[in-house]
């Protein structure tokens, strides 16, 4: 059976794509599904978010979908971006923007989470949602190249590098979105979607 993901955001389409392989499952994006509408996002929570996503995707091509709301909640900011982490400023300013917000506050007052709400919609079933989320700190400024959106400036005091440094393969284990699919993963075994030899 195949399962799509109903996001636009080539980021997230990689890991899902990185992640899901490793159950089992078929995942095509939504443009290949010929899902091209996006729906206005107008919930209030996460979990609100992706369920708007995955219901108007899975009511697009009747296939079981999964979708993906997350985002940067900065502690000194009051949990901005938050929700809004797509719309914070214009593409490529994001980052900048949240940094200049930054500039005064020092550096144990810089905590931040990244969440990841997943919705998944089995048409004619069944729909919930899972999350996960990731715990670090706002970096002074933007370091790496890896991965996407927010991930150059959040810092992982663990591994004393942002998420724009490290390898894939790690971030695809510790992330808020690693953790919540691996809530989904437990959900989809309990449901018999997938074998636990996977
Ligand atoms: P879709 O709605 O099509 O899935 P989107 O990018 O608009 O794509 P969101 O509304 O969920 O998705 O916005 C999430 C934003 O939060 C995203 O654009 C990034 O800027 C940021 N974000 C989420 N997860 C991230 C991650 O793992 N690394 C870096 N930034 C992330």
């Amino acid at each position: 059976m195949k399962w799509v993901v109903a996001t636009s955001n080539p980021g997230k389409l990689r890991e899902f794509r990185a992640i899901f392989d490793q159950y089992g499952l078929e995942l095509i994006s939504k443009d290949e599904a010929g899902v091209m509408e996006d729906p206005e996002e107008n919930g209030s929570t996460f979990e609100e978010n992706a369920l708007i996503k995955a219901r108007a995707c899975a009511e697009a091509c009747g296939l079981p979908t999964v979708s993906d709301d997350s985002g940067l909640t900065v502690d000194a900011l009051d949990g901005a971006p938050g929700i809004f982490s797509a719309r914070y400023a214009e593409p490529g300013h994001r980052r900048e923007r949240v940094l200049r917000e930054l500039e005064q506050v020092p550096d144990e007052k810089r905590g931040g989470t990244f969440y990841c709400a997943i919705a998944c919609v089995i048409p004619g079933e069944c729909e919930f949602t899972v999350s996960g989320e990731c715990r670090g700190m706002i970096a002074h400024e933007s370091i790496g190249t890896g991965g996407f959106g927010y991930d150059s400036i959040f810092f992982l005091p663990e591994y004393g590098k942002t998420f724009g440094e490290i390898p894939a393969e790690v971030k695809n284990r510790i992330s808020h979105r690693a953790l919540a699919l691996a809530a989904l993963r437990e959900k989809l075994e309990e449901m018999g979607y997938i074998h636990a030899d996977k």
